[in-house]
């Protein structure tokens, strides 16, 4: 083989070398804890917001369990947690399993087109996204600190809607009482972007209707029973003690985003 010379070396050299950093930059990034921005991207829903993984985990109460005795009691927080919300969480995950497809796609992104479920699973997918991440809506916008007046655009914005905070408490009181069996009460931003009291049954997420929880209260008798029995009115007044303005007012920033 011809000798080559040392400018040409040089330059076959910076070639492999250029050849190399690109290869690099094609290695995908190690997935962290938090979201990808390219993931928020590909995903059909419409709000920038911190996406559930699949597979799915149970997150970490961010209080003790007995830190909204103000409202509710240990027990039933450690129940709801440890047990309901990891039931969910499991399923989902059994679910998922034989879809490759599917695992790895955000719960918002599958509750969010449910026909794109294959139908086997579909109803698990469901009512356990739908469980996984209602619950892990209702533990962020509790608070140990919570209670009061809503701060932030938030107070302005319900101001607006309802006339007052009063009239929206008794309104979303109200839904949570009729609700029917067991389901959800929820303050979203709709279709139009505007805030409107709304409930659904079972596990159902109002994602699931295009439209963005901004809060919402679990009226399931799992979640007040063992403290309130039937008395479901006194534990949805009892829950005011414990909601956390300032993550509700971040969830309502997010959708506002969105809308303008
Ligand atoms: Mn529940």
């Amino acid at each position: 083989m011809k000798r080559l010379t040392r400018p040409v070396k040089f330059l076959l050299c910076s070639l492999a070398a250029l050849v190399l950093l690109l290869a690099c930059q094609q290695v995908p990034q190690a997935q962290t804890d938090a979201p990808a921005p390219n993931q928020a991207e590909a995903s059909p829903i419409a709000f920038p917001d911190r996406l559930l993984a699949t597979p799915a985990e149970l997150p970490p109460l961010p209080y003790d369990y007995a830190a909204l005795e103000a409202a509710i009691d240990a027990e039933t927080m450690r129940l709801h947690h440890d047990k309901h919300h990891a039931a969910y969480v499991n399923n989902l995950n059994e679910a998922l399993a034989d879809y490759p497809d599917l695992r790895g796609q955000s719960v918002e992104a599958l509750l969010s087109d449910l026909d794109a479920i294959p139908e086997d699973i579909r109803t698990t997918v469901r009512n356990n996204g739908g469980g996984h991440l209602n619950h892990t809506i209702f533990w962020q916008i509790m608070s140990p600190e919570g209670g009061g007046e809503p701060t932030g655009e938030i107070a302005q914005a319900i101001e607006q809607t309802f006339g007052s905070f009063a009239e929206f408490q008794t309104q979303f009181n109200e839904a949570g009482s009729d609700r029917f069996g067991s389901g959800w009460v929820w303050l979203v931003s709709n279709d139009d972007g505007d805030l409107e009291i709304v409930d659904t049954a079972n596990q159902d997420s109002p994602i699931i209707d295009g439209q963005y929880p901004i809060m919402g209260n679990d009226v399931w008798e799992h979640a007040y029973y063992l403290r309130y029995q039937n008395e479901r009115g006194e534990y949805l007044e009892n829950w005011w003690n414990v909601v956390n303005w300032p993550e509700i007012n971040r969830r309502y920033q997010v959708a506002t985003q969105q809308t303008t």
